[in-house]
C-alpha cells in the first residue's frame, strides 16, 4: 500500500530546487555570506539529481547537504512547507530584528524574480548616463561594466553587478560615494543594504537596491570600483561564476599564489602554513592573470561551470 501510494506522488525535484533557491536568495539579501554560499552550492548538486525524489533519504549522499539543508527539505516533503519560510511571509515581525532584514523582506517578491538580461543593460545605460553628468572631465577614462551573470552572457540575471575603474590609472577614491548620492538623488537608487565599503587597498563598494523605473521590479545591485592596478583581478573576481572562481583560487594556492580580487600574491608555505605573502604579479587585465598562472584564457561565457 505505502509502494502505491508513493507511486502515485509526483516528485518532489522541482519544489525541492524553488525553495532552496528561495531560501538561497533570502541569506543574500541578508548578507548572509556563508549561508548564500552553501546554498549556492548544494543547489548546484540538487539540480544535477535526475532520478525522482520522494523521501529525504535519498538526498542523504548529495554532497554540500548539510544537516541543515536536509532538515528543511523533510519538513518541505513531510509538511509540504518550510516553515521558516511560512513565517516570513505571514509574520515579518518575528524574524525582522535590523535594517537588513526588513529591507530583505520589504523586496522579498521584487528581490526573487530574475532580471531580463535587457534590463541590466538599460540600467547599465543609466549609469554611466548619470556618471558622465556627475563627472564631465573624468568621461572619457572612466569604465564601467556589469559584470557578474551578465557578462557571462546569460540571458537573464539574479542582481546587477556593476564595475568601475579609470583607465588612466588615477586614484577612484570617492567615486562611488559621489556616484551613489547622485542616484539616490534621482530615485534610481532606493536602499542601502549595509554602509559604503572603502578597503584599506583602495577599493570602494555599495550593496543595494535600484529600479529602471516606477514600472519596474525593484532590483539587487552591487556597485564596486577598483583602481586600474587591480582591474584585471576585480573583473575576473567580479565575473565568477563562483565556482570558476574557487577552482581558479585552488589552482593558484597549488601553483604557490594566493588570488584574490586585489591580486595574485606569491605566497611561502613551510609545512603547509602560510608564513609569507609578497607583492602583487601586476595585472591590468584578465588576460594577464590567465598568463601569469600559464592557463589558457577562457572567455567570460566559458566560465559558467
Ligand atoms: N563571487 C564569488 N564568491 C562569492 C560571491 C560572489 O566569487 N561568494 C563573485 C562571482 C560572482 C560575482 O562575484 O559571479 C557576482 O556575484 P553574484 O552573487 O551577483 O553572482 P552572479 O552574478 O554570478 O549570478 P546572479 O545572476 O545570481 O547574480
Ligand atoms: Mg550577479
Ligand atoms: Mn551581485
Amino acid at each position: 500500500l505505502e509502494e502505491d501510494s508513493k507511486n502515485k506522488q509526483k516528485p518532489l525535484n522541482d519544489d525541492i530546487i524553488k525553495q532552496i533557491e528561495m531560501l538561497q536568495k533570502y541569506y543574500d539579501t541578508q548578507g548572509d555570506k556563508g549561508r548564500g554560499h552553501g546554498y549556492r552550492r548544494a543547489l548546484t548538486f540538487l539540480r544535477a539529481i535526475k532520478e525522482p525524489i520522494y523521501s529525504v533519504d535519498q538526498l542523504k549522499e548529495v554532497p554540500y547537504l548539510g544537516q541543515g539543508i536536509l532538515k528543511k527539505v523533510k519538513e518541505l516533503i513531510e509538511e509540504g512547507t518550510i516553515s521558516r519560510f511560512d513565517f516570513l511571509s505571514h509574520d515579518e515581525s518575528v524574524v525582522v530584528t535590523d535594517g537588513m532584514q526588513k529591507i530583505g523582506l520589504k523586496y522579498y517578491d521584487d528581490i526573487k524574480q530574475r532580471i531580463p538580461r535587457d534590463e541590466v543593460t538599460a540600467l547599465l545605460e543609466k549609469i554611466r548616463e548619470v556618471s558622465s553628468e556627475i563627472f564631465p572631465k573624468e568621461k572619457n577614462t572612466l569604465k564601467i561594466d556589469a559584470c557578474g551573470s551578465y557578462r557571462r552572457g546569460k540571458q537573464s540575471c539574479g542582481d546587477i553587478d556593476i564595475l568601475i575603474t579609470r583607465t588612466d590609472g588615477s586614484p577612484i577614491t570617492g567615486i562611488v560615494e559621489k556616484l551613489v548620492i547622485k542616484l539616490e538623488s534621482i530615485g534610481f537608487l532606493k536602499e542601502r543594504l549595509g554602509s559604503l565599503r572603502h578597503s584599506s587597498t583602495g577599493s570602494e563598494g555599495y550593496m543595494g537596491m535600484c529600479q529602471l523605473t516606477p514600472d519596474h521590479l525593484n532590483r539587487r545591485i552591487d556597485i564596486k570600483a577598483y583602481p586600474l592596478s587591480q582591474y584585471g583581478f576585480a573583473i575576473l573576481y567580479f565575473t565568477g561564476s563562483g565556482n570558476f572562481n574557487r577552482s581558479m583560487r585552488l589552482f593558484a594556492q597549488k601553483k604557490g599564489y594566493s588570488l584574490s580580487d586585489q591580486g595574485l600574491q606569491p605566497v611561502l608555505r613551510v609545512k603547509g602554513q602560510k608564513v609569507a605573502e609578497f607583492n602583487s604579479i601586476p595585472c591590468e587585465t584578465e588576460e594577464d592573470v590567465f598568463k601569469a598562472l600559464n592557463l589558457d584564457y577562457k572567455a567570460p561565457h566559458e566560465r559558467d561551470i
